[in-house]
């Protein structure tokens, strides 16, 4: 364990700890305003993804929250002390940027309410794993504003307009099962075993070459921002660039030789 990490597991809002070597499970742990995402929050979980960022030994990383609430949004508290001109200002629009940026895999484990903001986070993530009783919301329109962090958008990319439509202009919930069926996660399991099961995934990745892994989100996430033929350019820039890697000759080397590869990242 990374010496950093260990001072870091005492943040006032998340845990940082390690699910399986390369894999860091980042648990929100504010569960008196139901993880509720007030700035601290976005500031330590963009703190960590930096250390998380920098630090090779992190190959995946895992986004809990609570067994009944994975976030409630935004911290409306807060939200209620901001004006027209203050909210232009604040410091949220920065720290949901560097969550955005996050370069490595990130796969969430949705237990109970992912409402607003929360909702908003756990689309950052690369793959979402529900747990049966998860319900999905943009609440927001019930407080007379709209998605501030990419609900509008990343859920109509998720869902398609119509769907979309109905959780944005009725700030009604949507069950696991619904979310599932609709594309918004990959895969519904017991409540229980959210996490594990979302551990056993980010090991599986963490297994995996990380340059390549890295590569490959880049990728996909670059279909959303471009046009096809941009997007397969791109794509193929980085196919090239990774035959420039050990871990490319490590790969083809394995299979070749008929053994388990051993992936370094170089
Ligand atoms: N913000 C602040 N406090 C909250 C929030 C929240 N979003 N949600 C719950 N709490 C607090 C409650 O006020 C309460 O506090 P206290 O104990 O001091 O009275 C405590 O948490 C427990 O709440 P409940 O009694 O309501 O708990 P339940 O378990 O009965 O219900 C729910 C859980 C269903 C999650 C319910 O609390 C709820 O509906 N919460 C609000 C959900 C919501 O409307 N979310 C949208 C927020 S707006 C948003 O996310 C906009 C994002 C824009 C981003 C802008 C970036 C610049």
């Amino acid at each position: 364990m990374s010496a950093a990490y260990e001072a870091f597991a005492g943040g006032e809002d998340i845990l940082a700890a390690w699910a399986r070597p390369h894999v860091l499970q980042i648990t929100l742990n504010r569960p008196k305003a139901r993880n509720a995402l007030r700035t601290q929050t976005l500031r330590e979980l963009a703190e960590v993804m930096g250390l998380a960022t920098a630090d090779d030994a992190v190959r995946c990383v895992v986004l809990t929250g609570g067994p009944t609430v994975f976030a409630a949004g935004a911290d409306i508290t807060e939200l209620a002390a901001h004006t027209a001109t203050s909210i232009l200002t604040d410091d949220r629009p920065r720290l949901w940027e560097a969550i955005r940026r996050f370069p490595k895999p990130m796969v969430a484990a949705i237990n109970g309410f992912s409402l607003g903001g929360g909702n908003e986070l756990a689309m950052h993530a690369d793959i979402l794993i529900a747990g049966d009783t998860a319900q999905f919301g943009q609440p927001e329109v019930n407080l007379g504003i709209i998605p501030g962090a990419g609900g509008t958008q990343r859920l109509t990319l998720a869902l398609g307009k119509s769907n979309a439509m109905l959780l944005n202009l009725t700030g009604g919930f949507m069950d696991a099962r619904t979310a599932l069926a609709q594309g918004l996660v990959s895969e519904v399991v017991p409540a229980p075993l959210t996490i594990e099961r979302a551990v056993a995934i980010a090991a599986t990745i963490a297994a995996k070459p990380p340059l390549a892994v890295r590569m490959a989100k880049e990728a996909v996430l670059k279909s959303f921002e471009v046009g096809l033929e941009q997007g397969l350019h791109a794509e193929r820039r980085a196919f090239c660039q990774l035959f420039a890697t050990a871990d490319k000759q490590e790969g083809v080397n394995a299979f070749l030789e008929k053994r388990k590869p051993d992936f370094q990242g170089r």
